[in-house]
C-alpha cells in the first residue's frame, strides 16, 4: 500500500536531525536522513544560535529526504521552546536569536514582578516561572533599549522562524507559543494586559496557528536550489518539541473508555537535556499549589494542555562531559554509566533545580559546591558525580509526582519515559525504583514521532490522538523497568525532601 511520507525536522540544544516517517495506515517506520550538532555560540558577552547553520542543515536533510521520497507529504520542524528571532521590514531578520541560557534575563524576574505581581502573571499564564521565558527576555531587551525591538515587525518562535525560512509565511503555532509566558490559555489569546503592563509591543506577536497546520509550499526559489519537486508543503506540527513527545507517548486506553472523566493515571516525562514531567489534561489548572509548586500549564495537541514542570535533566551530566572534556578526559556515556553504576550509592545528593546549575559553565565545580553548602561530601571522580547527578534527578521525579498526585487527587501508576534518555538505562532504573511504580520507556525518538503524527493528522490520515497513541504503541519498541530496592529508595527520599526549597 501507498504510506504517506512526512519529514520530521527536529533540533534539539544539542543536536538536530531529520527524520522521515513513513506511515501505512497502521505502522510508523522512521529513517534518519541527517544528524547535526547544536550548540551556542558566544558573541561579545551574549550567546546565540547559529540560525544560518541550522538553516542550512536543515537544507541538507530537505534535500535528502525530497530526493530520496519526491512524494513526500509533508515537512515539519520542531524545536525547543521560549528562542525567537524578530523579523523586520522587507523580511528582514534582525539578529541571530538569543540562546536560552544567556545572562540578559539576569534580574529580569524582579523588574517583572514590580510591574505586574508574580501572582498576577501566574493567574493570566499558568506557566511556571523560568528565567529564560520569553516575557523576561523581552522585558531585558526593552529596559536595554534593545534597537531591535523598535525595529521589529514580528515576533516569530524558532520553529516558525524556520517555517518562515522555508515558506515566506508568519505564524506563530500554539504550543510553542504557550511557553513565552505572553499567552492565556484558558482564551487561546496573548495577553493584552500583560503586553501593556510590561511594556511590550503586542503587535509584533503572530497570529496563532493549531498543530497539523498547512502552512505553506516551500519557497520556488529554495527548491530550486535544492533540486526539489515544487509545492512541498511545511506543516505545522506540534512545534514545541516536548508536545510533540507528549502526543506520541505510547499509551493505550482501552477500546470505549473515554478519557475526559478525571485526570489520568500515567505520567510523562520526556527525557532529554530537560526532564519535563507531567500530565494530559482537558483544562489549565492553575491553583495556589501550582503557583507555590511553579508547574506550568503548556498547550498540548487537540485543546489538551501540558500540566508539567521543567526538572534540570541530562543537562547536568552533558556539562559534566563538557568539563571534563575541556581538561583532555573525553569518557563515553557507556564508560559513564558503568563508572556510576560501580560509584557508592547516595553518597551526595543536590537539587538538580538549583539555579546554581542553570547556565553553561563548569558543572563538576557547582556540583561540588552544592555539596559542600549542605554539608555533604563532594563526589570525587567521574562516576561518583554521574552517579550523584542520576540519583537526584530520579529522586526529583518522585518529589515531583507526589506533588502532582496531591494537586489532582489522583494515584499515578505508570510513568512513561520517551526520548532520548531512555537510552540511560541505569536513569530509567533509578526512576521506576525512586518512584516505585513501572517505568515504561519508549520511544527513543517521541519527539520526530509526535511531529510526524501530528502531519498525519493535519492531512486527515490519523483521526484522533488515541488513535496516534495506538499507532505508536504497535510501531515503537518500549522497555519495562520494575522497582527494585525501594526502602532504599524511601529513606534517600527523606533525605532529599530537606535539600529542595519549601
Ligand atoms: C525541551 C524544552 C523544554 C523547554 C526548554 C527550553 O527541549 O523545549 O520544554 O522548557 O526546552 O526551551
Amino acid at each position: 500500500a501507498k504510506t504517506s511520507d512526512y519529514l520530521a525536522l527536529d533540533l534539539g540544544a544539542e543536536s538536530g536531525r531529520g527524520l522521515l516517517g513513513k506511515f501505512d495506515g497502521e505502522r510508523i517506520v522512521l529513517e534518519e536522513v541527517h544528524r547535526f550538532p547544536n550548540g551556542p555560540v558566544r558573541v561579545f558577552d551574549t550567546l546565540h544560535w547559529d540560525l544560518p547553520r541550522l538553516f542550512e542543515e536543515i537544507k541538507v536533510a530537505l534535500r535528502k529526504a525530497a530526493t530520496a521520497n519526491p512524494g513526500l507529504d509533508g515537512v515539519g520542524v520542531d524545536t525547543w521552546g521560549v528562542d525567537f528571532g524578530l523579523v523586520g521590514r522587507g523580511d528582514t531578520l534582525l539578529s541571530n536569536p538569543v540562546h536560552y541560557r544567556d545572562a540578559r534575563t539576569d534580574g529580569m524576574f524582579e523588574a517583572a514582578f514590580r510591574r505586574v505581581p508574580r501572582e498576577r502573571i501566574y493567574e493570566i499564564t499558568g506557566l511556571q516561572f523560568l528565567p529564560f521565558n520569553t516575557l523576561y527576555q523581552l522585558l531585558a531587551m526593552r529596559l536595554s533599549d534593545s534597537p531591535i525591538l523598535e525595529m521589529a515587525e514580528t515576533l516569530l518562535m524558532m520553529p516558525d522562524l524556520f517555517a518562515w525560512l522555508l515558506t515566506g509565511r508568519r505564524t506563530g503555532e500554539r504550543t510553542d507559543a504557550s511557553t513565552t509566558q505572553l499567552l492565556d490559555p484558558r482564551s487561546g489569546t496573548w495577553s493584552d494586559e500583560l503586553c501593556r503592563d510590561l511594556n511590550l509591543p503586542r503587535q509584533i506577536l503572530p497570529e496563532l496557528i493549531d498543530p497539523g497546520t498547512v502552512i505553506g509550499p516551500i519557497r520556488r526559489p529554495l527548491a530550486e536550489e535544492l533540486g526539489i519537486p515544487q509545492g512541498l508543503s511545511v506543516l505545522a506540527p506540534a512545534t514545541h518539541d516536548t508536545a510533540s513527545a507528549v502526543a506520541a507517548v505510547p499509551v493505550v486506553r482501552p477500546r470505549g473508555v473515554v478519557d475526559v472523566v478525571g485526570p489520568p493515571d500515567w505520567c510523562y516525562l520526556s527525557s532529554g537535556t530537560w526532564s519535563l514531567l507531567g500530565v494530559e489534561v482537558h483544562q489549565p489548572v492553575i491553583t495556589a499549589d501550582t503557583l507555590k509548586y511553579n508547574f506550568t500549564n503548556e498547550g498540548g495537541v487537540v485543546g489538551t494542555t501540558r500540566l508539567l514542570k521543567n526538572i534540570m535533566g541530562l543537562w547536568l551530566v552533558q556539562e559534566c562531559r563538557r568539563a571534563w572534556a575541556r581538561t583532555g578526559r573525553e569518557v563515553s556515556y557507556e564508560e559513564l554509566a558503568t563508572l556510576a553504576e560501580a560509584a557508592r550509592p547516595f553518597a551526595a545528593l543536590v537539587d538538580p533545580d538549583d539555579e546554581s546549575f542553570l547556565s553553561p559553565g563548569d558543572m563538576p565545580a557547582r556540583l561540588a559546591a552544592y555539596c559542600t553548602r549542605t554539608g555533604q561530601t563532594p563526589p570525587q571522580d567521574e562516576g561518583a558525580f554521574a552517579r550523584c547527578a542520576l540519583e537526584s534527578l530520579a529522586l526529583k521525579y518522585r518529589w515531583t509526582i507526589e506533588r502532582l498526585e496531591r494537586i489532582l487527587g489522583t494515584t499515578i501508576r505508570t510513568i512513561h519515559v520517551v526520548g532520548g534518555g531512555t537510552r540511560n538505562a541505569l536513569l530509567c532504573q533509578f526512576t521506576a525504583d525512586a518512584c516505585g511504580r513501572p517505568v515504561h520507556a519508549g520511544p527513543v525518538e517521541a519527539t520526530a514521532v509526535g511531529n510526524v503524527l501530528l502531519q498525519a493528522m493535519g492531512r486527515g490520515r490519523i483521526g484522533s490522538l488515541a488513535e496516534a497513541r495506538e499507532i505508536v504503541a504497535r510501531s515503537f519498541p518500549v522497555i519495562v523497568y520494575e522497582p527494585r530496592n525501594t526502602a532504599v529508595w524511601d529513606e534517600a527520599a527523606a533525605r532529599f525532601a530537606s535539600l529542595v526549597p519549601a
